[in-house]
């Protein structure tokens, strides 16, 4: 397609990273190969030494895993991306394309628990010191700052206490620093936050929630600005491995084509349940970013073109409510993960936070009682009920026991 760089948000999600292939699919064909037949000894020797453009091996490059990395690199409005087997594998590549033994990260204290838990375990080994903070205060993110920094790593909205951190600011105070900023975009999308637009350096993402949308997939992907770095992170995962594959990569693809519908019902249908909640006798707290009660309201205003389709909620009962929520909801579905069409509860303490210790958890605001909800696409009138029928029992004396 001509000039896709001139369409709509909504147009590049249905038509990037789509170009010409044998027999005119409309849809990428799916080279599920690991490798790549040269034409001549020559061909191969010329392709290895970069002086010829084509595929070698699927590890270091494929048309399908392309088209799909070509399609978010232009939704992100970055220079190339790069796709990774998982989100985790685009956070590791990240840190090991970016430091080395001594250097230093500033990372906030709301991320996803793994990030926080390598960066405690894997990086340290590797000598590389983490500074965590409150990203949402821009002098503790200052105040943390060394003559090693090298990046600073923020995720915004936070997982899962859906704080959130001025991009803009924070990146002047990298780039004052000679550090870069690194922002992990996957609560809200492309469709929602383009951290590129506010200085960040790096935007990466966990495929496996928005951008692919259906919970059939793993899959990470790296955004860069310039060539240089491109070249540089593809040589570094070239060497760590942690490559997405063809089928995955297709079916990312396929996701993003309904990226822009699924946000805008996320969006709206989240809404929706945190106006519910926040009015709810069980409740305690909600954050989300659309209420005026949340902290940053008026940066999201800023940053954000909408609230996301997270929500953490504290009920007054603490963790024993929390649970018997979880345990009462019929239509959402009691499982980790976030993004898809379908609605998920989840109790971050004991699940996808657990393995970054109390401490840590306790630094960083999530609560024991905190409950994590991703509102899908269901009808919103069906998810409200179903909320409120767990609601109305959370308080009884007896827990309430699956079946
Ligand atoms: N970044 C964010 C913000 C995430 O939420 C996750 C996973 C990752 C990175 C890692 O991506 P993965 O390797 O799983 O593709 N978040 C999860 C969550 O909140 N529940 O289960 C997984």
């Amino acid at each position: 397609m001509e000039n896709i760089e001139d369409t709509y948000f909504e147009t590049k999600c249905v038509h990037s990273g789509i170009k010409e292939y044998e027999y005119g699919p409309v849809v990428p064909p799916i080279y599920q190969t690991s490798t790549f037949k040269f034409k001549s000894a020559c061909h191969g020797a010329s392709l290895f030494a970069g002086e010829e453009k084509g595929y070698i091996y699927t590890r270091m490059g494929n048309p399908t895993i392309e088209a799909m990395e070509d399609s978010v690199a232009a939704l992100e409005g970055g220079h190339k991306a790069l796709g990774c087997g998982s989100g985790m594998a685009a956070v590791h590549t990240v840190f090991a394309a970016l430091t080395q033994f001594g250097d230093h990260i500033v990372c906030s204290h709301a991320v996803y628990g793994p990030t926080t838990t390598l960066l405690n375990s894997i990086m340290k080994r590797y000598g590389v010191e983490t500074t965590f903070v409150d990203a949402s205060n821009l002098d503790e993110v200052k105040n943390a700052i060394t003559a090693k920094t090298r990046i600073i790593y923020i995720e915004t909205p936070g997982n899962p206490t859906l704080s959130i951190s001025d991009i803009k600011a924070i990146a002047k105070i990298a780039h004052n620093a000679g550090a870069y900023l690194v922002v992990d975009n996957t609560f809200m999308s492309p469709a929602l936050q383009k951290p590129f637009e506010f200085g960040a350096d790096i935007v990466l993402h966990s495929m496996t929630k928005f951008l692919n949308g259906h919970a059939d997939v793993i899959g990470g992907v790296i955004i860069v600005r310039d060539e240089q770095m491109y070249c540089d992170f593809r040589k570094v995962l070239n060497q760590l491995g942690g490559v997405i594959d063809p089928f995955n990569s297709f079916l990312v693809h396929r996701g993003i084509k309904t990226l822009a519908l699924r946000m805008q019902q996320h969006c709206e249908s989240a809404t929706a349940i945190a106006g519910y909640l926040e009015n709810h006798p069980a409740v305690k707290k909600v954050m989300f970013p659309g209420l005026r009660s949340h902290p940053q309201y008026s940066l999201a205003q800023k940053q954000q073109k909408g609230p996301g389709g997270l929500i953490a909620i504290e009920l007054k009962g603490g963790y024993r409510a929390g649970k018997n929520m979880m345990n009462g909801v019929k239509l959402f579905q009691l499982a980790v993960s976030l993004g898809g069409v379908e609605s998920l509860i989840q109790h971050p303490a004991s699940m996808t936070h657990a393995s970054m210790g109390a401490e840590a958890r306790a630094a960083a605001g999530i609560c024991e009682g905190l409950v994590r909800l991703s509102i899908g696409i269901e009808n919103v009138n069906d998810l409200i009920n179903d909320l409120e029928r767990s609601l109305d029992k959370v308080n009884d004396v007896k827990d309430v026991v699956m079946n």
